[in-house]
Order: C-alpha cells, then structure tokens, then sequence
C-alpha cells in the first residue's frame, strides 16, 4: 500500500492532500476527503473570518480524522484567520501566495504543523529554516494563482533541495499523475480541480459540468501584468480579461475591478461572468464521484503503474 513519512506525521491514511481552494473548499468537501483517509483542507476565502470559523466546526462534527486550513496570505483578513486558526485548535495549516514568516512563532508555539505552498526552490528552503513541518511546491498546471515553473521540474529540484517531506501539486489527478510524483522526489500528492466534480463539493452545479466539459485546451492563465497571474476556465470572463490586459488604453484599476468577486460569482452563482479557476488537468476530469472514490482511484491507480513501471519499459 502506497504510504509516506508524511502519513505518520499528519495521522492520514493516504498521501493524498485536497488542495484549500478559495470559495470552493469547505467543511463538507474537507470531511469527505478526511473520511475517506486523506488529508481535507478548509479554504480561508470565504465569507468572512467568522464563515471560515463556522466551516471549521461544522468540520468537527462531519468527522474525527485530522483536517486542516489553508490560510491565503495576500488575503485582507489573513492576519485575523491567522489567529482565529489558533483559537479553534487547528494542527495544520498549509499556506499560499506568500511567506508566512510573520506568524510562525505563534503557529509553532500552538503546536501546529505548518505546510507552506512554494512554487521555487528559494522559497522552500526558507520555509524548512524557519521550522515547516513539509511543503507542498505547486506547478503551474495548476488552477488559481500560480508561479513560474511547473510540476515536472520544480518537484524533483524541491525534493532535492530539502530534508523535508515535499507534497507535489499541479496537474495531478490521477494514479499516473501520482506515480509520476512520487517518482520525481514527492511524498504525497495535492489534487485541486478533481475534487471540485466530487458528489460532496458544493459548488454550484455550473461549475462541475464546466470541469467536466473541459478539454486538454480549456484553460488560460490571465493577471500576469498585474503580477498576479491565475489560471481558469477559458470563459467571456476570462478572454475579455485577457483583452482588457493587452489593451494599453485600460488601466489596471479597471481589470482588478472587473476581476473582483468573479470566483464567488462562478463558485456560489454559477454565473457564466464569473471566474472558474482550475487546473490544466480539468480535461482528463469526466465524473461526478464521492470524494472517496478518487482517493481510490488515485491510490489504486498509482500502485498499479508503480509496481509495473519496470516491467512496461523492459
Ligand atoms: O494560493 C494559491 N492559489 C490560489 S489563491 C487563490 S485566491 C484568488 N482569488 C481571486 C483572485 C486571485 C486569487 C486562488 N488560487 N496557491 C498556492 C501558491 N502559492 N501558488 C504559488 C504560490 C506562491 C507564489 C509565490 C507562494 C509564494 C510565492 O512567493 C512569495 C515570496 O514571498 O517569495
């Protein structure tokens, strides 16, 4: 059975982490995911620091296996999440877009385990100086905001550069994806966008069939001018955001406008002007499935190739 120094640290069962992805990740999903023996994360973008607060109990409740939060630190609440996190008990956290330095005393003190995500090398290394429990280095297949190098390089130079558990994410969504991670360095696997078409996310139904319809070409990363670049579903949102980008006649004001509150419109509304992040791997997503049949899709699927790997290239 595939298994990792990172199970016994965090107390999963399977080397599989859902990524925290804003508006999206909520205790139902997270539950499900932890239930099912792998390690459920609960977004901090949602409405409000007392939302998010709410999701963390409702969590409690749905299950008894370890679950954590993913605080997004460019997010104007994240200093308030930061502490609140503290208050509810949470043993672990995993981080994005950005350093957490400020708030690794506390965390450290409260004896949580802290899982930045990185997405180079440099960042990584500071991370495990400054007492990161693991990382997970994040490509950018991935959906949402994201960084410079992708998955099949970026693992296996974080993994060399670390004495750490690294956590692969980006373009993961299945056993081959998995194997091919654990085969770079990787000691568990972050899935994002699969888990957005599991039976217990709660996103609006427009959401999943817009996964679900996807191909290979469906997705475009937008925001790079403005330093913030985010992959999503080729939509009118994105193509006229994309436009608006290009056109030396629009200020950046203006696109930033534009853009706000376009993921919680797709997430909650299901709006077609809306934001719908995702990975590139949405095209190999073709079914709605409880949360614990992807985990065993995955699980089974990446033993199956890794125990065959030699004898396919013999
Ligand atoms: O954070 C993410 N993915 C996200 S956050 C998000 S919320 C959002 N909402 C509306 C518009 C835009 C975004 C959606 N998706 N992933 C984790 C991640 N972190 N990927 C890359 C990084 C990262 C990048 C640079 C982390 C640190 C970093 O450098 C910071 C530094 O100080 O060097």
């Amino acid at each position: 059975m595939i298994n990792s120094r990172i199970c016994e640290i965090l107390g999963i069962r399977y080397p599989i982490f859902q990524g925290g992805m804003a508006w999206i990740a909520d205790a139902s999903l997270a539950a499900a995911v932890s239930n099912a023996g792998g390690l459920g994360l609960i977004s901090s973008i949602n409405a409000g620091t007392e939302a998010v607060r709410n999701e963390i109990r409702k969590c409690k409740e749905l299950t008894d296996k370890p679950f954590g939060v993913n605080i997004m630190l460019q997010a104007p609440n994240a200093g308030e999440i930061a502490h609140m996190v503290v208050e509810e008990g949470i043993t672990i956290l995993t981080t994005g877009a950005g350093s957490p330095a400020q708030y690794m005393e506390m965390w450290k003190e409260a004896g949580i385990k802290v899982i930045p995500v990185v997405a180079s090398v440099t960042l990584a290394l500071k991370m495990q100086a400054i007492g990161a429990t693991a990382v997970v280095a994040e490509g950018a297949e991935s959906g949402g905001h994201v960084g410079e190098l992708h998955t099949m390089s970026l693992i296996p130079q974080v993994a060399d550069a670390l004495d750490i558990p690294v956590i692969a994410a980006g373009g993961i969504c299945d056993g081959r994806g998995a194997a091919a991670a654990f085969i770079l360095g990787a000691d568990a696997v972050q899935v994002g966008t699969r888990f957005i078409s599991a039976e217990e996310c709660t996103v609006h139904q427009n959401y999943k069939d817009m996964i679900l319809k996807a191909t290979d070409i469906s997705t475009i990363v937008t925001g790079k001018t403005l330093g913030h670049p985010v992959r999503s579903l080729k939509t009118p949102f994105s193509k006229t955001f994309a436009k608006m980008e290009s056109d030396p006649n629009v200020k950046p004001e203006e696109i930033l406008a534009f853009g706000t509150g376009a993921l919680r419109k797709a997430v909650k509304e299901g709006d077609p002007n809306g934001s719908y992040m995702a990975g590139e791997c949405a095209g190999m997503v073709k079914k709605t499935e409880p949360a614990k049949d992807i985990i065993a899709d995955i699980i089974d699927g990446a033993e199956k190739i890794l125990a065959g790997a030699s004898s396919r290239l013999a």
